[in-house]
């Protein structure tokens, strides 16, 4: 017999593994929840439920079409703890010839299971995970001999590979990205629609009582848990998204928000997508052919559907096929040398910061924060306070419940803290308190004064934004697409760059994490470093 390992972002009935496996012939999955995988990074407790109950939900659609599965609970009392301890242990009961399984979301894990054939001496065999729509192969092709990787030319490629949008070789509208329509600040008046939300059944309430039980230490509520944890309830997501909030997707893309009490305030006009399509509950086509469909029928205007598409078949598989070209290695580059650890409020969301308070308390609530939060809020300061990448990654891996090192490494060492020294991207989003002020009403309703960057009131963003400029300058002035920052600061006069580095000083004493974080990419090995930005 065979036996087939689904892991808990593999729950899709067409799964490469799962299309090979004949219930006839005594082949059987086994579906763990293991410590090990609940802990390798201290896990929002709300990820931690849904990936339990979207786990035993597929279990059982996979027994109701007849397929044996052997399923472990957290607490079953002979839990071995691990993946590889319960496949040795299945493998062994039900004496399996041959392992097969689909390549996993994060390389630590494929490490273990290449490991699996030597430790089991059984074959091992790993199928490419054809749920995505870039082929390893066909991202190295398209990757090789190019210095720096710009997702624009690889998605107008995923444009025509998929023929989303085209008008024979042509996009439809004349122009591949509407990028520059989607920037509105959100009116006071606008109130986009509450999302969807889904009662736990019986199966949640038990998953949630026993995380409670074993996860309460972990930073994150599970108050008001209503995450979709079935293809069913996905598909529903997904149809309420496109009839009432794709139209204004593009609009408001950008924009950010105060919480003002209302369901929506969370996630706007957002799809809240994201953990259906990374369980796999749902896929990458389907969402986007629903979103052409809805253009197609009028409902949607063209910036909000390319906008939303450019996500999927974009950055999506963009971030991934840059993580599984670069691993292992990515995630120990640190162009900047930061090394500040992250500041308390990371965890509790104490700060006098409007901005970075929601962002904190949301994310604390709901195991969520829409895209602008996560890179501009928390991310930005990240970026400008010189925090190590290596703590700012495991909070990002361990906070939000779509979370899976695949997709988040990449966006948070190379899109936020541009640790990649611009492998992804050509320059580093840093921003002053200006650009919250721009995209959102924060900073009206925040103690601090957004106008002001050195006196006792001034928003904290500024005089790090310029501390970070300062600190940087050799590294970045070079950048053709930071020449206009650096010509401002050209301007400002020697007692002008002290007063902003005391004051950026000031803070990052306030926050307990002062400290000069190097400036030069002293402490990355040598073949660990790419070509910085041209
Ligand atoms: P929407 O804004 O509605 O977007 C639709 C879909 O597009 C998303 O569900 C997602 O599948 C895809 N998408 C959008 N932006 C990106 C992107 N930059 N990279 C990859 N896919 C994208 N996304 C994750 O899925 N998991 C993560 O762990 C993750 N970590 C992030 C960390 C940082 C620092 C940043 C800046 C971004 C991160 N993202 C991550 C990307 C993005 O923020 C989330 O996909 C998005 O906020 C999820 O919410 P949504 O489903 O409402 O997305
Ligand atoms: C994230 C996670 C958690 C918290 N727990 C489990 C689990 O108990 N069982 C499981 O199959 N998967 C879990 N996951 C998701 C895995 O960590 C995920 O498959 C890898 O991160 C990607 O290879």
């Amino acid at each position: 017999m065979r036996l087939f390992p689904i892991f808990g972002d593999q729950l899709s009935h067409d799964l490469a593994s799962l299309r090979q496996l004949d219930p006839g012939t005594g082949d059987a999955v086994v579906m763990m929840e293991v410590m090990e995988e609940a802990t390798y990074v201290p896990h929002h407790p709300r990820k931690i439920a849904l990936i339990f109950s979207a786990l035993r939900h597929f279990a059982a659609e996979l027994e109701a079409r007849g397929v044996a599965v052997r399923y472990v609970t957290l607490d079953a009392p002979d839990n071995g703890g691990s993946f590889f301890a319960e496949v040795q242990r299945a493998a062994a009961e039900l004496g399996a010839e041959e392992i097969v399984a689909t390549w996993p979301g994060e390389y630590r894990v494929l490490a273990d299971l290449r490991s699996w054939e030597a430790d089991l001496g059984l074959p091992v065999h790993i199928l490419e995970d054809d749920r995505f729509l870039c082929p390893h192969a066909d991202f190295e092709r398209w990757a090789e001999g190019r210095k720096q990787l710009r997702m624009e030319f690889f998605y107008r490629d995923m444009r025509r590979r998929t023929g989303l949008l085209m008008d024979g070789d042509q996009p439809v509208g004349e122009q591949w990205n509407f990028d520059a329509d989607n920037r509105r600040k959100m009116p006071a008046a606008e109130t986009p629609p509450a999302a969807l939300s889904f009662e736990p059944d019986a199966t949640t309430q038990a998953v949630l009582a026993l995380v409670q039980e074993r996860f309460a230490g972990h930073f994150g509520s599970l108050e008001g848990f209503d995450f979709p944890v079935t293809r069913a309830q996905a598909l529903a997501g997904l149809a309420d998204f496109i009839e009432r909030r794709l139209p204004a997707f593009g609009d408001f893309q950008d924009a950010m928000r105060r919480p003002r009490g209302e369901a929506s305030d969370d996630s706007l006009y957002h799809s809240l997508l994201g953990t259906s399509l990374n369980l796999g509950l749902l896929g990458p086509m389907e969402v986007c052919a629903a979103a052409e469909a809805a253009f197609a029928a009028g409902k949607a205007p063209l910036n909000a559907v390319e906008g939303f598409i450019r996500q999927i078949i974009g950055w999506r598989e963009f971030v991934r096929g840059i993580y599984w070209l670069t691993m292992p290695g990515y995630a120990d580059r640190n162009t900047f040398g930061a090394d500040r650890p992250l500041p308390d409020f990371f965890w509790t969301g104490e700060t006098d910061m409007a901005c970075v308070r929601h962002a904190v308390e949301q994310t604390r609530d709901r195991a969520y924060a829409h895209h602008i939060q996560r890179l501009m809020v928390t991310g930005n300061l990240a970026l400008i306070a010189g925090l190590d990448p290596a703590a700012v990654n495991r909070w990002y891996l361990s906070v939000y419940a779509d979370a899976f090192e695949w997709v988040q490494l990449p966006n948070t060492h190379g899109m936020v803290l541009h640790a990649d020294g611009g492998y992804l991207g050509s320059k580093p989003y840093a921003a002053s308190g200006k650009y919250i002020d721009r995209m959102s009403d924060y900073c009206k309703g925040c103690r601090f004064d957004v106008k002001d960057s050195t006196g006792p009131d001034a928003c904290p963003l500024n005089a790090l934004y310029w501390h970070f400029l300062m600190e940087n300058e050799d590294r970045l002035a070079g950048n053709p697409r930071m020449g206009l920052v650096y010509r401002s600061l050209a301007n400002f006069s020697p007692e002008r760059r002290a007063e902003l580095r005391a004051k950026a000083a000031a803070t990052l004493g306030e926050w307990g994490i002062a400290g000069d974080a190097p400036s030069d990419a002293g402490s990355v090995p040598a073949d660990k470093q790419i070509e910085p930005s041209a």
